[in-house]
């Protein structure tokens, strides 16, 4: 294991300055520091975890398996952090990212409570100035934002919002102090892979717990289970060979893939099968899945046919169990939620569910939430409205790259890059785990953008330069890939945060990257192959080196 570097920060002159203590950002500074650049990580929160620090409400928990989505560049921290589930709750995985960053000495090189409010580009010295909140100003050669794809909350504009007298939470805001939810008539809105989580952890504890959904989700079980001695066992005999599998599969995750397409099979075996995904764990069902599943409508269109089928088994009024089958999208068109007793919470008697389609919401009052039926009254309402994804966090630093170009205005019709990491007119700037970002396991396809950041820095001061810039062909290449991907499937339904129509006003435009990491892989090869000539380097005028 290679010690990090001793540069000691926080400095106010850096090699890097990381934006972000999430699981990308902490990796970043990790691989920074490695690399021999002195390097300091700011973070708006209290403490560290990024999604997992923010995103603490009860039921929040990974629906990657645990050890797929913690980090693989150290086998003696594989070996004593012993996972406890097979898809860890939320206080785990805090657990283990707070031990991290105290088992590798990073928490002296962040700074807490510093959000940036402002980050400008020098032209002559090639450098950034980054404003914190407090009004400190730190100057950085490289700077790496690591804000993020689900890190600015998004409350719809309800009106009379602001009037209501309870308790407001969102499931992305949720305070660090337990909420009590004893004998409380809870409001839970949005029905999201965050709202299906947090529905049955409190509906035993709750006095009613009315759910307000706009759009049913295709909901299958996580399949959560404890490791067992045995299965940690073979969990570390086995690390270099799931270290190989995950840093090169194509979702980055261990399942196997299948070889049969849906209609190889005759309807009972595929009647069986599909019973088998059901009770297989987490992502299994999209990556272990029939080959056509998500090219064949026909062959989606089966699947969903047997989950409408569970649904109806599970929940036991009739109309509910309807209102509960999506009929606007298909299977993984969004991104689908894994739950734990999600529809049977719908049998029990404090537990109703509101239909938005049918009865929207027309505003929030003091004491509840007004619909098309009537105002029914709440002492808490927990927002599941989801979240900014994608460009939310980097549009709202006061990015300013060459010329004092902002980059909302450079990304007004949306967001341009290359890899998901870099755009045109700010040099120096890398942004992993971005837009055009986070296809599969996130953890594992962010590493590689960290792992390709910090060798390309390495590859700038190693050859004497000090600004690097994408060329305008390079980008608009990868730029061109990723829509042209998007368009090749048509029904996402009317709101989607893969394509940003989940915010009001946001141009539609897609910002994951359909084809996934292989394609990743192959333009890192490409760079590496060509010297880096997708990108422009050079010296600042004013460098000081
Ligand atoms: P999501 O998946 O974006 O879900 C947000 C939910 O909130 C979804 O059901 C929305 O319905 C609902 N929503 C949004 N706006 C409204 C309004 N105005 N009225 C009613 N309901 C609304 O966010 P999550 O936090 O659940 O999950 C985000 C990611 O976190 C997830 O993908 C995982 O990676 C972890 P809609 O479908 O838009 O009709």
């Amino acid at each position: 294991m290679p010690p990090v570097s001793d540069n000691t920060g926080p400095t106010d002159d850096l090699d890097v300055l990381v934006v972000g203590a999430g699981i990308t950002g902490i990796y970043q500074l990790y691989r920074a520091l490695e690399a021999g650049f002195s390097a300091t990580l700011v973070e708006a929160g209290a403490g560290v975890g990024g999604t997992w620090f923010w995103n603490r409400y009860p039921g929040a928990r990974f629906d990657s398996e645990s050890y797929t989505y913690a980090y693989l560049f150290s086998k003696e921290l594989f070996d004593e952090w012993e996972w406890q589930e097979h898809f860890a709750e939320q206080p785990e995985t805090e657990r283990y990212i707070n031990h991290v960053v105290d088992r590798f000495d990073l928490r002296r090189h962040m700074r807490f409570g510093a959000r940036v409010s402002a980050a400008e580009y020098d032209e002559p010295t090639g450098m950034w100035n980054v404003t914190l909140g407090d009004g400190t100003v730190l100057r950085t050669r490289f700077f790496i934002a690591a804000t993020g794809v689900l890190s600015v909350p998004f409350f719809p504009a309800v009106e009379g919002r602001d009037d209501f007298h309870g308790q407001s939470l969102h499931t992305g805001l949720w305070p660090s102090t337990p909420v009590d939810f004893a004998g409380k008539r809870v409001a839970v809105i949005g029905t999201g892979s965050s709202g299906v989580q947090i529905i049955p952890a409190i509906a035993d504890e709750v006095a009613s717990l009315t759910v307000y959904q706009r759009t049913a989700n295709w909901c299958t079980p996580l399949n959560n289970a404890p490791i067992t001695p045995d299965e940690q066992r073979q969990l570390r005999a086995d690390f270099e060979a799931i270290r190989e599998t995950l840093n090169t599969s194509v979702s980055g995750f261990l399942h196997t893939a299948h070889d049969r397409a849906t209609f190889d099979d005759s309807h009972e075996e595929r009647q069986a099968f599909f019973e088998k995904m059901w009770n297989s764990p987490g992502f299994s069902k999209l990556t272990s899945h029939y080959t056509d599943l998500l090219f064949d409508p026909a062959a989606n269109a089966e699947w969903c046919a047997f989950i409408a089928d569970k649904i109806r088994s599970i929940v036991s009024d009739p109309e509910t169990a309807e209102k509960l089958i999506p009929t606007d999208h298909r299977f993984a068109e969004k991104r689908p939620p894994f739950v734990t007793d999600y529809y049977e919470t719908y049998n029990k008697p404090n537990v109703s569910l509101v239909d938005l389609k049918q009865t929207p919401i027309v505003r929030m009052t003091a004491n509840g939430i007004e619909t098309a039926e009537g105002v029914r009254e709440f002492d808490i309402v927990v927002w599941a409205t989801g979240f900014d994804f994608g460009t939310g966090a980097l549009a709202r630093m006061g990015i300013r790259g060459r010329g004092g170009l902002a980059l909302t205005d450079y990304w007004a019709d949306g967001p341009k890059t290359f890899l998901g990491v870099h755009t045109v007119c700010l040099p120096n700037l890398f942004f992993p785990g971005g837009p055009h970002a986070a296809a599969g396991n996130n953890p594992r396809y962010n590493g590689d953008q960290v792992d390709f950041v910090t060798d390309t820095l390495v590859y700038v001061r190693d050859h004497g330069y000090d600004v690097i810039e994408v060329s305008a062909a390079a980008e608009e290449r990868w730029t061109s890939m990723i829509d042209r991907g998007a368009a090749l499937s048509t029904s996402f339904g009317e709101s989607s945060y893969f394509f940003g129509t989940n915010i009001p006003g946001k141009p539609r435009k897609y910002l994951l990257n359909s084809a996934g990491r292989p394609k990743l892989f192959k333009e890192i090869s490409r760079v590496r192959e060509n010297n880096y000539d997708a990108f422009e380097l050079s010296r600042a005028s004013a460098s000081s080196r």
